[in-house]
């Protein structure tokens, strides 16, 4: 019969995007369960047009199944992968609990699709969304240049921290409609908005926040350590040059990133726009004489990984600059995480 799939986390922002994905995707699994918090357990959700209820997650949830997808915070996914691993299932972690672990394979099919099939741990690890979101652009553009450097900006929308951010984002909306003398002196944003900042530590509406995910050493957020070394592991370049800078914008979904990408040879710009025209997963969209270039209102919902603004840098024939956006919820992370499962559906069903 066909594999049977575990979606963790069946109740959050991504989890519901999940639902929908495989409502829509080629069916490809038998039995799917939906695991959450023992909160959401005896929720009823739809998948494939039947309600399905929600079960609590325990050693036992993952009896029988083949496929684990876990769209979860960190530390649950720490404790409950190996746990669903060790029970026969093939594990596809969201979070970022194991994509450093040499042991893990980090996998964008578009990318590596090879590397889900050396997994000694039985955990395959899906990317965090701002690199999702550029990456499979950049794989495109490395076969053909060979990648030396990136350097990049990203404007990460409300929902890359979860419901909690898109409620965060539409609250503050709520406070600030309407009111014509805001953004006109210091501070007048913050006070309308007050101590409501949700998961952002500046108000995000009628703003830009410079910051996402937590403090590391030097100055560095998590998130942007996690650009560098995520695109590093996916490329296989250990020694790639990255320097990211993450910023949030009140955008609801769909996260853009501004890239400066060096390579080891000079690029010819009309031959990178065939490179990207016929990468599978990538959708250029540059004509900005007829104001075709990408947007988040008109990305989000939709697959792939959309790139405009591409020119030849003014001062290295050897690097290009471009804008790309990606759903941080679909190719973000849902897609992607379904992609992954369903190369290891494939492979269990030939098995
Ligand atoms: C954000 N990219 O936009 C983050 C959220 O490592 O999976 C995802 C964090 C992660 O806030």
């Amino acid at each position: 019969g066909l594999p049977s799939l575990a979606v963790v986390g069946a109740t959050g922002a991504v989890g519901t995007v999940m639902l929908a994905l495989l409502s829509t995707r080629q069916n490809v699994w038998g039995e799917i369960r939906l695991i959450a918090s023992p909160r959401s357990a005896g929720k009823k959700l739809k998948v494939r047009g039947e309600e399905v209820e929600v079960v609590a997650i325990s050693a036992e949830a993952f009896d029988g199944i083949d496929v684990a997808m876990f769209d979860v915070p960190d530390e649950v996914s720490a404790e409950w992968a190996p746990i669903a691993a060790a029970r026969g299932a093939v594990v596809v972690d969201n979070s970022g609990a194991f994509r450093m672990d040499p042991d893990v394979p980090l996998v964008v099919p578009e990318v590596n699709a090879e590397a889900v099939r050396s997994r000694p741990k039985g955990i395959i690890a899906n990317p965090n969304c701002t690199t999702l979101s550029m990456i499979v652009a950049m794989g495109a553009l490395h076969h053909r240049y060979e990648l030396d450097q990136l350097v990049v900006s990203s404007y990460q929308a409300a929902s890359g921290a979860g419901q909690e951010g898109i409620d965060t984002l539409h609250d503050q909306l709520m406070k600030v409609a309407g009111n014509r003398d805001l953004g006109t002196t210091p501070g007048d944003v913050r006070r309308v908005v007050g101590s409501a900042l949700g998961p952002f530590p500046a108000p995000l509406v009628l703003n830009v926040v410079p910051w996402a995910g937590s403090l590391k050493d030097d100055g560095w957020s998590s998130e942007e350590l996690k650009v560098r070394n995520e695109s590093r592991k996916i490329l296989g370049l250990p020694n790639l040059k990255v320097s990211a800078t993450c910023v949030r914008v009140p955008v609801v979904t769909t996260h853009s990133l501004s890239v400066h990408a060096r390579f080891n040879t000079e690029v010819d710009v009309d031959e990178a726009r065939e490179v990207l025209r016929d990468a599978p997963g990538v959708l250029l969209f540059d004509n900005p004489a007829e104001g075709e270039f990408p947007t988040p209102a008109d990305v989000v919902g939709t697959d792939p990984t959309w790139v405009g603004r591409i020119r030849k840098s003014l001062d290295d024939p050897q690097a290009l600059e471009l804008f790309v956006c990606g759903d941080n919820l679909r190719k973000g992370a849902a897609l992607n995480t379904a992609q992954i499962a369903e190369v290891v559906a494939k492979e269990l069903t030939q098995a």
